[in-house]
């Protein structure tokens, strides 16, 4: 049996920082890398057998456990007629048909593999669809990694986003500007300046990656209303929250209906599949239609799209979401009631199987906010759980996730092991 360790030196030789996707690393909370060889329901195994309760669930996709036989029968059954086409199927047309049942800001949907991608064609998407070149984003948001989304803020409003990433040209970074998330005032001003040169404003409604942080309801009717004065679009990002955080998505919960909705994840089911759609208006400026191209070799993936229906067969079902919201709560209030008895402060927010948490005495309200986080104190929470069985995300700007294959047993465990950790803290 290959240890973590080694598998990680091994891996190190060959793929850049031994992963393919950074945050795996484990670089923000340091330590050796767990090598997952098995998962099944709300529970993973890595290579030395350790079982760890799985609150990362792939970043989101798997909210209804590793390995739900009726997923697993879709994709073997689909497997079997083929892997990839380069054609069209029905089934394609299944899912965009289902996607727009439950997201009724929608009227039309392009499938393709990545959110990054999703997000990327959705910018060129407006860009085009209005013919102008700047976007708003804002700071601790995260829509994958295309050139234009990869800017932190500039020195000022009138001064453009610097890029996050080497690689990034200036010229490319120059059109983003960056702003503080729920901060109308900054909003307000930024219209006024660049309004009329705005394509779009692209954000999370629920930041996922700044942990779990809720766009207010007056920001985001804010973003909206000055989006239609100014002829921008609005873009949801719902890559984490769509399906994950209610059937509709964050726009169901806030009643704010976005221009263009960029989808991943729990869509996929596990499987490489995301998506982004709007009006028929808007995604008619698409190839083969219109003149924005976008295209994909394995978009739409028969073996995928039959995974992601299989997933949103089953959470469309009565009551899903009211079952998995009481189990995620019942964690997060677990939680809380864990570190407040050790005296450590502890803020903690959820909505459908999506939560987040917060050593701090204040539910943060923005990116600068959750920094102030008392990060050795996190690692030490995110090693001690992990130490005994419980897998959180490896990272305090990351978001947790519930399955439904968690049961109370499971949750009630990991609140058990929390209390233990706390009191180390
Ligand atoms: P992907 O390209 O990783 O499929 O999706 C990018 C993306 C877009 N929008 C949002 C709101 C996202 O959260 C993501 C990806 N999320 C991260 C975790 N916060 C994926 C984990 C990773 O990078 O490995």
């Amino acid at each position: 049996m290959n240890s973590n360790l080694t598998l990680f030196e091994r891996a190190k030789r060959v793929i850049p920082g031994g992963v393919n996707s950074p945050v795996r690393a484990f670089k923000a909370v340091g330590g050796t890398p767990r090598f997952i060889a098995h998962a099944k329901g709300a529970y993973l195994w890595d290579a030395e057998n350790n079982r760890y309760t799985d609150y990362i669930g792939s970043w989101g996709p798997m909210i209804l456990g590793h390995g739900h036989p009726s997923v697993v029968e879709a994709v073997v059954k689909a497997v079997e007629t083929g892997l990839s086409f380069g054609a069209p199927t029905e089934r394609e047309i299944e899912l965009a048909e289902e996607i727009l049942k439950h997201v009724p800001s929608m009227q039309m949907v392009r499938l393709v593999s990545s959110g990054t991608e999703a997000a990327m064609s959705a910018i060129r998407l407006a860009r085009g669809a209005t013919g102008r070149k700047k976007l708003i984003k804002f700071e601790g948001c995260y829509h994958g990694h295309a050139d234009a989304l990869l800017v932190k803020a500039g020195s000022g409003l009138a001064t453009f986003g610097n890029p996050t990433s080497a690689g990034v040209p200036p010229e490319v970074a120059q059109h983003t500007i960056v702003l503080e998330y729920n901060n109308i005032p900054q909003l307000e001003e930024a219209f006024t300046l660049h309004g009329k040169e705005l394509a779009c404003l692209m954000i999370e409604p629920i930041a996922g990656n700044m942990n779990f942080i809720r766009a207010s309801a007056p920001f985001a009717k804010r973003c909206r209303e000055l989006c239609t004065e100014y002829g921008a679009l609005l873009v949801f990002d719902e890559v984490m929250t769509g399906f994950r955080v209610a059937l509709g998505g964050a726009q169901s919960v806030m009643g704010v209906v976005p221009d263009i909705t960029v989808l991943g994840k729990v869509i996929g089911g596990g499987m490489p599949l995301a998506a982004f759609g709007g009006s028929v208006d808007v995604m008619s400026h698409l190839a083969p239609l219109g003149a924005v191209y976008q295209a994909g070799t394995l978009s739409g993936n028969p073996v995928a799209t039959a995974c992601g229906l299989a997933t949103l067969k089953i959470i469309s079902e009565p009551n899903f979401y009211a079952h998995l919201s009481q189990q995620t709560r019942r964690l997060t209030q677990g939680l809380k009631n864990a570190a407040n008895q050790a005296g450590i402060p502890f803020q903690t927010d959820s909505e459908g199987g999506m939560f987040g948490f917060f050593m701090l005495d204040e539910l943060p309200q923005n990116y600068a906010k959750v920094m102030t986080t008392d990060s050795p104190r996190f690692n030490r929470f995110f090693h001690g759980m992990l130490e005994k069985g419980h897998y959180f995300a490896p990272a305090l700007y990351e978001a947790g996730f519930v399955s439904s294959a968690h049961t109370n047993a499971d949750v009630d465990s990991t609140v058990t092991a929390a209390a233990e950790v706390f009191a180390t803290l």
